[in-house]
């Protein structure tokens, strides 16, 4: 299929038009007098459709309508919450392959990994279900006669989640369907260059939310972070952000969202390591660096960056993963041959450029790939660079197809160098020896969020928590008890009896 029959049945599909409009407040606001943001399709550089960007008094409109619709729908019974969550994992189900092409056309995904994002939403949607007759609290043995003591678990309110272009929809998913079933409402600010994916996907969502005659809860505001952005961040009616994007922006929400005693969540950098043992299982390790070092272009915060070989199968390995890099077709995503995309844009390919550089001057050396392709669109070849030294623009996060290769001697060696970086995403080793694996996996191996055993740093379910520590952020969401961000814990003590018995042991005779 080419770009423009694919486009034809995706806009058609999804009742996209020329111009759509990129605010919901319970309704759609019009586009006459605003702003628009053109999409551009990263394989051929043209635009698939624009999307109006909210105002300062589009923001306003679409708070109020959270506040507002928080009061209805936090106080409808969970299980209940969760079958409307229910309805929109089926819609998008049903939506699954327009879903999935459209982010194959607004973010340069393969069709089986724009699929696969869309999988991910319907999967957290029945996570979420699941969930909402499980939001269990403690309750606790009172230290007090005839009391009871407990802990309960009530929504934040209004939430807002700013995500990044490389999961348009997955990640609005984590974190929209968790916080509905816990009560929440959420304004969702999504990345200016997957606008049209945020557009499908809340239409979809509301329109579930309005045949069942509920108040908006799932709210959109496209705009730039100056306006829309900025306005959230420093909101006090917003208690939560949950933002996903680079270590420096997270730093400044975090810090705004802390000046106001706001809380966030936040998901940024990585910088996410493979080790190779000696004892690994060749070809598997292959497979699992090669998927996480080029699949989504390497544009996913879990993707391979950085892969450390046991010296004594050093040349081997680098032999036989060129040789994968060699093969792996590079083009148009639509093409069910091709494994590796574009770019998501031009800036992408100067930065993927300017870092093969930059590392080239600081010692590095280049063995495979690492050239922009002569083709329209933003293609490049997936880049493999020795180093002999972590330093320099190593320890930085590039979102782009750039894998740094090392060898070491001994295990306390590797781990050392693997921890040895500002982020703690995500991390993997490849070995058939227990102790080896179990020593990496133990407290004083891998220091990341997220650690694999004969496996990829990319590619997590979504049942676990999803998160990094250091510059990665701290924060968690999907699966697991990461629905507890999304609420407030309450600590109650009920005293049925007649007197007044005091805690530890104070006696206070009024
Ligand atoms: C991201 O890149 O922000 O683990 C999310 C993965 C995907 C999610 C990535 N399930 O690679």
């Amino acid at each position: 299929m080419n770009v423009n029959e694919a486009k034809k049945l995706v806009m058609n599909g999804l009742d996209l038009h020329e111009i759509n409009s990129g605010v919901y407040s319970g309704e759609w606001i019009a586009a006459e007098g605003r702003k628009t943001i053109e999409s551009i399709c990263p394989i051929n550089g043209q635009a698939l459709g624009s999307v109006t960007q909210g105002e300062d008094q589009d923001y306003e409109k679409v708070v109020a309508a959270a506040e507002k619709a928080y009061k209805e729908w936090s106080a409808l019974p969970a299980p209940r919450r969760g079958e409307i969550v229910g309805e929109i994992g089926a819609e998008l189900l049903k939506n699954k392959e327009l879903l999935g092409m459209l982010i194959t056309l607004e973010v340069g995904k393969t069709v089986s990994e724009g699929a696969g994002e869309i999988q991910e939403a319907i999967d957290i949607a029945n996570f979420a279900v699941g969930l909402s007759r499980q939001l269990y609290g403690l309750t606790i043995a009172s230290e007090r006669p005839e009391h009871r003591l407990m802990e309960q678990w009530h929504p934040l309110g209004v939430i807002g989640v700013i995500t990044s272009f490389n999961f348009p929809a997955a990640v609005w998913a984590w974190n929209a369907l968790i916080a509905a079933v816990v009560g929440n409402i959420t304004v969702w600010k999504p990345s200016s260059s997957a606008l049209l994916t945020a557009v499908a996907v809340s239409r979809i969502a509301n329109r579930v939310v309005e045949r069942n005659g509920l108040p908006p809860i799932f709210l959109l505001a496209c705009g730039s972070g100056r306006t829309i952005g900025d306005h959230l961040v420093n909101d006090k009616r917003v208690p939560l952000i949950s933002f996903t994007g680079s270590t420096g922006v997270g730093r400044s929400v975090a810090e705004q969202t802390s000046a106001r005693f706001g809380r966030s969540i936040l998901e940024l950098g990585g910088n996410n390591c493979a080790i190779v043992t000696a004892e690994a299982d060749i070809d598997l390790a292959l497979k699992g660096v090669a998927f996480g070092a080029m699949a989504t272009a390497g544009q996913r915060c879990t993707s391979t960056r950085r892969v450390l070989i046991h010296r004594s199968i050093y040349d081997d390995f680098v032999k036989k993963l060129k040789d994968v890099y060699c093969r792996v077709n590079i083009g148009s995503p639509l093409d069910p041959s091709v494994i590796v995309g574009p770019l998501v844009d031009k800036n992408a390919v100067d930065n993927f450029t300017a870092t093969i550089r930059q590392s080239e001057k600081q010692g590095g050396h280049v063995i495979q790939g690492g050239k922009v392709m002569k083709m329209n669109g933003c293609f490049v070849s997936p880049a493999m660079i020795e180093i002999s030294k972590q330093k320099g623009i190593v320890l930085e996060e590039t979102f782009a197809p750039i894998l740094f290769i090392m060898k070491y001697d001994t295990m306390e060696e590797a781990v050392q160098i693997h921890n040895a970086v500002p982020q703690g995403l995500s991390s993997a080793i490849f070995s058939t020896d227990m102790r080896e694996t179990e020593y990496f996996i133990s407290h004083a191996g891998s220091d990341c969020g997220i650690v694999n055993v004969n496996t990829s740093t990319a590619g997590a379910e979504i049942g676990g928590a999803f998160g990094g520590e250091k510059e990665t952020g701290g924060g968690r969401e999907s699966g697991s008890d990461a629905w507890k961000y999304y609420a407030r814990r309450q600590t109650v003590t009920v005293n049925y009896g007649n007197d007044i018995p005091l805690s530890q042991g104070v006696v206070f005779p009024v």
